[in-house]
This record gives structure tokens, sequence and C-alpha cells, in this order.
């Protein structure tokens, strides 16, 4: 069964095989007010074979390699001004991913994390001052943490053995939009205390992952996973339903290859990875569905809009 997976390095290979991740590198991303800016993704192009972020005009103008360095990078999240990014690098002593931020431009680089864990997945929340993601360690299956900008004070919101992951704040930062676990993988709500929690998905034939609010909050998109010997297996779908659980809708067609939706700022339009790898960044445009993708030479994948 495809999944969202991303299996980035040797090192999280082994992870996955020693049971300790249910699912990995699903970037989060966070839909804030604004124009439309860049849009930041990681890709395999240029002359490394490790990923770097990049950011690019929607149009696919003016790609501008970000990071440099001989380690994975993704997973870019806007805060809600667009002058900071939180990513992933697999920095830590066992190659996995920490927590770092850096401005667009690639300049005041900071590691917040340095846990042996694998730290993935983060999204700065509206107010630009705590940072939300995901936490795998060995002795659970992934849950959810939260710290302030600078990397102090850090909580765990969920203690649980199944996973939870993939967290993005809704754009009034009371809540917390994530990828759970029930039967198969769901998208849920809880406060920013973790209390509360609420799953909004009944996903039946899928798995569905990797949330992102709308601008408004009015929206979460996520993507769909057909699951295996479903009639739609083979096919993953961006889908949006709204924060009360009601008006779950499909976006894209069933038997294309959607994932890790990201609002654009202005709300017109949704960003996702496209197709099989090698993917490219597809736009989706809202009021009638229709798709362009930034085809370029290279894997890119794991995108978010920038507020400017
Ligand atoms: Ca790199
Ligand atoms: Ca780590
Ligand atoms: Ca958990």
């Amino acid at each position: 069964m495809r999944t969202g997976r991303r299996i980035l390095g040797a090192a999280i290979t082994a992870m996955v095989a020693a049971g300790v991740m249910a699912s990995a590198a699903t970037p989060a991303v966070a839909g804030y007010q604004g124009a439309n800016g860049k849009i930041a993704f990681s890709s395999d192009r240029g002359a490394g074979l490790d990923f770097e972020i990049w950011t690019t005009d929607a149009t696919g103008d003016n790609p501008t390699q970000v990071t440099n360095n001989a380690v994975n990078d993704y997973s870019p999240s806007f805060g809600p001004n667009g002058q900071k990014v939180a990513f992933v690098r697999e920095s830590d002593s066992a190659g996995y991913g920490d927590i770092w931020t850096m401005t667009p431009t690639g300049g005041s680089v900071e590691r917040l994390t340095s846990s042996t864990a694998y730290d993935d997945t983060p999204a700065i929340g509206p107010s630009g001052a705590r940072i939300a993601f995901t936490r795998y360690t060995e002795a659970g299956s992934g849950d959810i943490w939260i710290m302030n900008i600078d990397g102090t004070g850090l909580t765990r919101l969920t203690d649980t053995r199944s996973l939870e992951s993939d967290p993005v704040f809704a754009p009034d930062g009371a809540t917390i939009a994530f990828t759970c676990t029930a039967d198969r993988r769901e998208i849920c709500t809880m406060n920013v205390d973790g209390g509360g929690r609420t799953q909004l998905t009944d996903c039946a034939e899928r798995d569905c992952v990797a949330p992102d609010y709308s601008p408004s909050g009015g929206k979460i998109a996520f993507a769909g996973y057909c699951l295996k010997d479903e009639p739609c297996e083979g096919s993953a779908e961006i889908w949006t339903i709204s924060p009360n659980g009601n008006n779950k809708t499909r976006l894209t067609p069933v038997g294309g290859w959607a994932e890790y939706p990201h609002f654009s700022p202005d709300a017109s339009k949704i960003g996702f990875s496209s197709g099989g790898r090698p993917q490219d960044i597809g736009i989706l445009r809202v009021s009638d569905g229709s798709i362009t993708t930034l085809a370029a030479t290279g894997d890119d994948w794991g995108s978010d809009w920038q507020p400017a």
C-alpha cells in the first residue's frame, strides 16, 4: 500500500523497520492570511544528493535554493507574517530530524531541538510565538509536542501508543488539527493544551492525513490515501471538511495522486504534491477545481505558501 510516508535516509528506514514509526515526514503547514508570496518546498534538484529547501514564484519562475548541506531538509512551514520558516533538518547524532527555523532566504538559521528522537512536521502558531511538531520516540508511535519559538518550554500534548502527527494551528490559535488514529488514519482536532480531542472524519476506505486550515479557519484540507483492495486503490486525493466535521468534499479526481495540501494565503488555491516520485508541486484552483503543475526536473514535494 502506498502511503504518505516519505522515507528519507537510512536512519529513518531503520526506525521504520524497528517499528518505531508508523508514519513519517508528512509536511505540516499553516495557511495564514495575506497576499500570495513564494512557495517553499523540498527538492533533490540541484547538485546534491539530499533534499534542500527551495522557494519559487507560484508560476514556477525564479527557483531559489535556500539550504545547502549534506543532510535532508524538508517540511518548510511559514509563520503568520511570512518572514520565518520552520523546517526539519536531519541533524541529530542519530541522523534523525530536528526542528530548525530560518528566514525565507536562509538567514538567521536556528536549531530548536536536538533530541535523538525524530522530530518532524513543524507548524508555527498564529502569534508567531509557538511551534507545534511531531516527535517519534522509541516508546511510542508519534505524539504532538509544542514549544516556544526559541525552543524553550517544550511540552508534550499527546501521550499514546497510537499515532498522532502533522499538527497545524487554527488561525485563532485555540485549536490544533492533526492526524490521529482510529481504525485507520483520521483527522482530529484538540485544544492547544491537549484537551478536547475530537475526531472529524470517518474516512472508511481511506487513510486521511496531513490537515491544513484555510486562512479563515472555515475549512480544513487533508489528503485521503485509498486503502489496499478498495475500489479506489492507487488513488490519493485532496479533500476539505468543515471544522465541525460537516461538508466533507473531494477536490481532486479519484485515480490521481495528490498529497500534502496547503492553502494559499488568499484562500483561492491549494498547493499540493502531485504524482508519483519524482513529484511536482501542483496548484488547485478552489473555484473550479482546475489544476496546474509546476513541472520541473527533480523530486519536488512538501510545499507551503508564504503569506506576503
Ligand atoms: Ca540538505
Ligand atoms: Ca532529533
Ligand atoms: Ca501517540
